[in-house]
This record gives C-alpha cells, structure tokens and sequence, in this order.
C-alpha cells in the first residue's frame, strides 16, 4: 500500500493550467530558492532553463503540504535533475550552497537592482553591468543616455521599489474609474493581474477597460491620460496604439506573448493620505496640507512628500475580445504561458489576449466569458485566486 501523500502527487497535472495553485502554499522555503535560480538563468539570458525552474517551483506551490522527503516527490511531473538536486540539499542541509552563492553574487545583485527600474530590460542592464554600472545612481553619474521612460524610473526608482498595497491598488481604481467615466460613460474597469488573484500586494496596478458597444472605446486611451494629466495625477505616461488586425495577425501571430492592445505604461502620483492614513505619520499627512508635495518630482524626497509614485499599466480592449483580454491579463505569467503552451501543443489552437485560433477546424472561436475560452481549450475552469503558478 502506498503512503498517503503519494496519490496527490500522482495525480498532480503536468500543465499549470490543469491545476489549482493558491497564493499560499506550503512550500516557499523550496519555491523561493527555485525562482532564484529561474530569475539567474533570466538574467544569462536561459530562457528554457529559467521556465524549468519555475515550473518546478510552481508544482510545489500546488502541493496540499509542505515537501519533507524526497520519497514526497516520487511522481511529481515538471522536476528535473537540477531541480531535485537542490531541493534534496535543502532539505537535508537546510539549503543550497548554488541558491546562496547566486543570491550573493554581485552579477545577480547588480542585475536585480538595474532591472528593477522602469523601462530596463535584461539586456540593457547586462550591458551596464559589463561596462562597470553597479546602481541607478552610477547611471546619473557616468551620464548614461536614457530614454524617457528610464529616465522616470530612475526618477522614482525608490518609490516603484516598495511594493503597491491592495488599498493604494483600491484608490487608484477610484482614480481610474473616474477618469474613464469623465469622459466615456458606460465604459467598463476590471482590476487585472496580481490584485486579481488576491495578492495583497505589487510591483503595480493593471487595468482592463472596454465598453459594450463594439466601436466606442476607440481612441479612448489618449482620452483618459489627457484628463489624468489635467487632474495633475499623471507622472508619466506612454501610450502604444493598437495594432491588431485579425485578418493580418491571425493565427500565425495569435500565440505571441505581447499582445496588441492600445495600452498605457504610467506613472501615477498618489497622495499617500488617501492610501495609507492608516500606515503613514501624522508628519506626512501634514506635509500634503502644506502644499509640499508640489515642489516637483525633480526633488522628490520618499520619505518626506506627502505622495507616492505607482507603476498603473492601462489597456483598452474591444467588447468581443474582453474575455480573452481577462485571461491574457490576469496571469500569472507562468499560468499564460502554460495556457497557451496546452492550447499550442494539446489541442492545436493558438491562444493569445485577443482570440483563440482552432487550427484543425481554421476558424476562431468565440468567448463571452473566461469560463467558454477554458471550456473550448478542454480545461476546468480555475478561478483567479487559484491561478496564483
Ligand atoms: P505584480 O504586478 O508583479 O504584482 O504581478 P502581476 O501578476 O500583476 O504581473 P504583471 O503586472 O507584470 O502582469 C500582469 C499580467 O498581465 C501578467 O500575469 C501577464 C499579463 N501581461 C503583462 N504584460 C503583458 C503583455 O505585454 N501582453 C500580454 N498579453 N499580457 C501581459
Ligand atoms: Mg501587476
């Protein structure tokens, strides 16, 4: 007879998108040094090495209870060698001198902190690092060129590193939703990614927006950062215009992860007394009525503004495809990826924000809900909270 933990694992789906994953799980002192080295290979540019790593880690999260043998990860899918061997050393060592060593090295440090900042991706903070960069401040002082969208991240680099609240992520959807109502009423706003799963925290505010009526949330996006900006909310803003067209895009672009949504990467200015009075100094409450916090972002101090930048990216989606844009936008990302590799490999479709191409019957099928898209990919319905891969 078999123990009893093993006929979880047995039956444990090999697709993130088979399987249920809670935000909190049992295992994180496992997944945390597995994402370490996932985020490593990221950095050296492995992108198969770091999404075996995060697979891995992402089984263990769907486990029912903490790992204590390796005999507990008999029939689990998705752990290679390299991960199980880090996994033993944790478990009989307490952790992994590979996870240690990365954590301490100064190429993951470095490429963590630069790119943490808005607007720089791996390669570009891989070529600082080569060339000697080490932090934000060591850009400003050797005058590396920078466009305008790192330029704000290292503006507001030590505001967009502390994490976004579920109360900050509420009043900026207040903002959000009046905003779009000033100037396009009967328009709708979903919260979207992490806060949608239930996090209770994140590195920022997404939002879905659409309107029944097929055609009217054309041209809206300029719309609603033009009335943001005269509010005086806006820090910084980018819009990029849609550009789907399903007759040139089709099915062979449909299983790309960018998407071609009109969409908005900002910066928002949030008053800290609207978010967290409950968290901030009565001296900080001050400073807002003192109109301190106008002095301008050029001299923006954290600590002693009465305001805090926030990271809100905005999309705007046509009705029909709305289903799809949740999906696409509620994430995780492992949970996506998976998404579209099930429909790509099990059931020859391809999946994207916008549509879901059949590949045998050469049509698109259509989705009012997130319930049909699981429904027509052969899947059970997991709700967000449990997309959490
Ligand atoms: P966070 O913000 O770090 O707390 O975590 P998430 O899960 O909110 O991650 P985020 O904000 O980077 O992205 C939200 C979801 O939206 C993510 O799970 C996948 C999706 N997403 C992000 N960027 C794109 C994109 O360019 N295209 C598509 N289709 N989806 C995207
Ligand atoms: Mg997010």
């Amino acid at each position: 007879p078999k123990p009893n933990g093993d006929s979880t694992a047995m039956l444990m789906k090999s697709y993130a998108c088979q399987r249920r994953t809670p935000l909190k799980h049992h295992n994180s002192f496992l997944t945390e040094a597995l994402e370490i080295l996932a985020q490593n290979a990221e950095y050296n540019d492995n992108e198969g090495r770091s999404v075996a790593f995060r697979r891995a880690a992402s089984v263990l999260k769907a486990l029912p209870r903490r790992v204590r043998s390796m005999q507990d990860l008999r029939w689990l899918p998705c752990l290679g060698d390299h991960s199980q061997r880090v996994i033993k050393e944790i478990l009989e060592d307490g952790s992994s001198r590979e996870v240690e060593s990365t954590r301490q090295s100064e190429q993951y440090q470095v490429m963590k902190a630069l790119t943490g900042i808005f607007g720089v991706g791996v390669r570009t903070a891989d070529r600082w690092f080569r060339e000697g960069l080490r932090s934000p401040d060591d850009l400003i002082r050797t005058g590396q060129q920078l466009n305008r969208e790192q330029q704000a991240g290292v503006q507001y680099y030590d505001d967009l590193q502390k994490p976004v609240t579920k109360a900050e992520a509420d009043v900026i959807s207040d903002m959000v939703e009046k905003a779009v109502h000033a100037v396009l009423p009967g328009a709708e706003i979903q919260l979207m990614g992490g806060f949608r799963r239930g996090k209770e925290v994140g590195h920022d505010v997404d939002f879905l927006i659409t309107h029944p009526e097929e055609g009217k949330e054309e041209g809206l996006m300029p719309k609603i950062t033009n009335w943001l900006k005269e509010q005086g909310l806006l820090l910084y803003q980018k819009t990029t215009r849609n550009s789907y067209l399903e007759k040139m895009d089709g099915p062979a672009r449909a299983s790309s992860n960018m998407d071609r949504f009109e969409r908005c990467f900002s910066i928002f200015k949030l008053q800290k007394s609207a978010a967290s009075c409950k968290s901030s100094s009565a001296a900080s409450a001050e400073d807002v009525s003192t109109g301190r916090e106008s002095e301008g972002p050029a001299e923006h101090h954290p600590e002693a503004s009465g305001w805090r930048a926030v990271r809100v990216d905005l999309v705007v989606s046509p009705y029909s495809q709305f289903a799809f844009a949740t999906l696409g936008w509620t994430g995780s990302k492992l949970f996506e990826r998976e998404l579209r590799r099930w429909a790509g490999q099990e059931k020859h479709m391809s999946l994207s924000s916008h549509a879901l191409y059949d590949s045998k019957q050469n049509l698109y099928l259509r989705a009012k809900t997130e319930e049909e898209i699981f429904a027509h990919l052969g899947l059970e319905f997991i709700p967000p909270s449990e997309r959490n891969a």
